[in-house]
């Protein structure tokens, strides 16, 4: 059954593949295992995993090195491996547009991998992202991502922080030489977590990646990727991370999932949790609101970085997958409604001042004089309301689906 062929149901909200949703392997292969207690579900294959997702609707997979080709394993068992699986993606039609690397589970990786004290841990971590970075490439992968969960601390002491900056640079500018050596396409995007598994993980938000991209040897190359439930555990708005991401063209990537605030990672069915952050989230994502000064919408996957509840058996998981892509199909049917509406538009036109704009555009001497002496009312300009109460509940009208 290739992808491409597969009957629509006809229901709208059912997604299909040119949504470009993607899951990774450790999502929905995800066997329900929590610190305190054991697997609840079977592994899967990853074969399996391809053709379930391409049933679902899917556009794609994304993986760590480990996920598919097991730690340690043999060249030929690489080979076999991935043969197997290039065979299932074509047969389901599927892809693989973002690859990692498990820089966590095994235990050299206890002391972080890139900001290790051990070069040894370092060098390790190097040789390990460079062999999945050609695993990725040869599977097709355009965007690799770095998630450093194990780059932090408990004992603080055991490094100086600005160490631990500086050496994910150098790691991160020794790949990126790597990738142009190599000729690859591919472009980084770093994903940003605040804690868990370490009490605290070095560039906790997505703001703190951005800014250190600025200071690498190939800025252009890299890229975010944020995730809802760190952002989330940041007690920071998403959006508000997302948005700045792509102002500065640097949306590369996305984990779409949801969270409680104040929780461990819960990766939680997308839209589960904080229905008004995900509303405004794909609002932003698929540019409903139409501002004529950025590019219309994110061009990239849609990638949703959750698992099922533990309490789910196989089954489960597969609601839960179509669960996350109905509920972005349907939040984003309620944005462009929102966006359409009269009501809303007239509520968030923009006031322009004709005579006022250009001043602040800009500092110059005769603009900065001119400013100074054109009169404001503040009070006057205070005492008006902005409306912002009937906004938020024809917001919350559109969401709640009564309206539109
Ligand atoms: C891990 C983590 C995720 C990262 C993945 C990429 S692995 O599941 O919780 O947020 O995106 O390494
Ligand atoms: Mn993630
Ligand atoms: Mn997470």
């Amino acid at each position: 059954m290739k992808n491409g062929k597969k009957k629509h149901s006809g229901d709208p909200f059912d997604p299909a593949p040119a949504d470009k949703f993607t899951f990774g392997l450790w999502t929905v292969g995800n066997p329900g295992r929590d610190p305190f207690g054991e697997p609840v579900r079977a592994r899967m294959e990853p074969s399996y995993i391809v053709q379930q997702l391409a049933e679902c609707g899917a556009y794609g997979v994304n993986l760590h090195d480990n996920d598919l080709v097991p730690f340690g394993a043999s060249a030929a068992e690489r080979e076999r491996i991935v043969g197997g699986f290039k065979a299932a993606l074509e047969d389901h039609g599927m892809v693989v547009p973002m690859a990692t690397t498990n820089l966590f589970s095994h235990p050299i990786f206890k002391d972080g991998a890139f900001s290790a004290n051990d070069p040894k841990v370092r060098a390790f971590a190097l040789k390990k992202s460079m062999d999945a970075i050609d695993l990725g490439v040869e599977l097709g992968a355009e965007t690799y991502v770095f998630w450093g969960g194990r780059e932090g601390t408990e004992a603080d002491a055991c490094r100086d922080p600005r160490t631990a900056v500086a050496r994910t640079r150098e790691a991160m500018d020794y790949l990126c030489e790597y990738v142009r050596d190599q000729g690859y396409a591919l472009r980084f995007a770093l994903e940003a977590k605040p804690n868990e598994p370490r009490g605290d993980i070095y560039f906790a938000t997505t703001g703190h990646m951005l800014h250190f991209i600025t200071t690498l040897a190939h800025p252009e190359m890299v890229g975010v990727n944020p995730e809802v439930a760190h952002e989330t555990m940041a007690g920071l708005s998403m959006v508000h991370g997302v948005a700045q991401a792509m102002e500065a063209g640097k949306l590369f990537h996305i984990d779409l999932n949801a969270q409680k605030i104040g929780r461990y990672d819960q990766d939680l069915r997308f839209g589960s949790e904080d229905q008004k952050g995900a509303f405004l989230l794909v609002r932003l994502l698929e540019g409903t609101a139409g501002d004529a000064r950025y590019p219309a919408r994110y061009e990239g996957p849609r990638h949703f970085d959750a698992h099922a509840y533990r309490s789910e058996d196989e089954q489960g998981v597969w609601d839960f997958a179509r669960g996350c892509m109905r509920t972005y199909k349907i939040l984003k049917a309620r944005a462009v409604a929102f966006d359409r509406d009269p009501e809303v538009r007239g509520l968030i036109a923009e006031r322009t001042d004709r005579e006022l704009e250009p001043l602040l555009a800009r500092y110059s001497k005769k603009n900065a004089k001119a400013l100074r002496a054109h009169p404001i009312d503040a009070d006057a300009v205070a005492k008006k309301g902005l409306g912002y109460e009937k906004l938020d509940q024809l917001m919350m009208e559109h969401l709640l689906g009564v309206r539109g």
